[in-house]
């Protein structure tokens, strides 16, 4: 069976733009593809986080990837730090990722222009890590957002080095970017994306976000001038406020669009809040309902299988680099 990795940071409070452009797509593989469904803590520590804080929010993302419909006995669910070949490889592709394409990264730059008081060497090396998350597990595919292209591009271009230095070791992977929802924008600020690290919370819809706090946040969700309820270049918030209409009811834009003809962005709101609040209380209830310690073992399996494809891996590549 081909092979899909993926990850999520644990980080604040994952929102609709983590479900539409990637965990929804990793739902629809699951089937198809061998998945392997990562917790990024090492990438999350790049930016300070509070310990307290970390090991409760890794547990919430494993109860979001099976609350979201993630299953533990189609898909691996495991932990980056508890496989310590993640970091190892990482070191080995260090020295061959070439400082210059490490400084194009945009998330880099973004990153360092929000938090100028902490630009670590770990924040600057982030899309090394994550090449290794991808390159150790010889997936085909890597199910993404819009934003993290660059990053798989980058993993891409190090395999094939890696490959070309040292004889056939990695697959290299394919990015898998859904036309839809690939990048949901911030209901504050359409020409930027929804992002848990925005300032402002009306920024996004946190998949914790009671149903009140969610239709607070449509109502107040900026909408483009005209009064006719269509998608296009010239409306780029309402084309936003569409996509997210249309992947949580599985209507298509057309036909929402037809749907509001004649009718106003109240009426288009008031319908969308419905929509919304029904996928949240949906999520919400079977968040609730999974016991800790059940996904903390689930968590230890799946840590275990990732960890038995990571020793293999690594030995080669030593072996490979006459370390071993
Ligand atoms: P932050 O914005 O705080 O850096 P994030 O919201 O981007 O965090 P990540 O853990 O970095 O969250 O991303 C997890 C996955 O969600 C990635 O595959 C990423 O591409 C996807 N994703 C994040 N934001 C969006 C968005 N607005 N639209 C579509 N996909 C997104
Ligand atoms: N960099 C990603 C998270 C991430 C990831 C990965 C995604 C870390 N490792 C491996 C896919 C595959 C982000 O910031 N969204």
């Amino acid at each position: 069976m081909k092979r899909a990795v993926s990850g999520v940071q644990p980080t604040n409070n994952l929102h609709l733009g983590n479900y539409l452009g990637a965990i929804k797509n990793w739902v629809e593989l699951q089937d198809q593809y061998d998945s392997f469904y990562c917790i990024v803590d090492l990438h999350a520590i790049t930016i300070k986080q509070d310990p307290k804080v970390l090991r409760q929010n890794v547990l919430n993302v494993a109860k979001t990837y099976l609350a979201l419909g993630i299953d533990p006995n189609k898909s691996t669910i495991f932990v980056q730090s508890q496989v310590p070949q993640h970091a190892e490889l990482a070191w080995v592709l260090n020295t061959i990722a070439k400082l210059g394409e490490l400084e194009r990264m945009t998330q880099f730059k973004d990153k360092a222009s929000q938090h100028k008081e902490n630009i670590n060497m770990g924040l600057f090396d982030y899309p090394v890590l994550m090449s290794a998350d991808i390159l150790l597990y010889d997936p085909e595919i890597v199910p993404v957002g819009e934003d993290q292209k660059q990053h798989v591009e980058l993993t891409r271009d190090l395999a094939e080095r890696f490959n070309s230095a040292y004889s056939k070791t990695f697959l290299v992977p394919e990015p898998l970017i859904k036309k839809e929802g690939a990048r949901i924008m911030g209901l504050d600020d359409p020409s930027k994306k929804m992002s848990k690290s925005a300032t402002s919370a009306n920024n996004y819809i946190a998949l914790l976000d009671s149903p009140e706090v969610a239709a607070k946040k449509i109502s107040k969700a900026v909408t483009d001038s005209g009064s006719t309820i269509e998608s296009g270049k010239d409306k780029p918030a309402l084309t936003n406020l569409l996509t997210i209409y249309s992947l949580l009811s599985g209507k298509t834009i057309k036909e929402i669009e037809k749907e509001y003809t004649g009718k106003g962005y109240a009426d288009f709101k008031k319908g969308l809040t419905a929509t919304v609040t029904e996928f949240l209380s949906d999520f919400q209830a079977k968040f609730n309902a999974l016991d800790d310690n059940e996904v903390k073992s689930i968590l230890e399996e799946g840590n275990k299988k990732a960890r038995a494809i990571a020793e293999k891996k690594m030995v080669d590549v030593k072996t490979k680099m006459g370390l071993i």
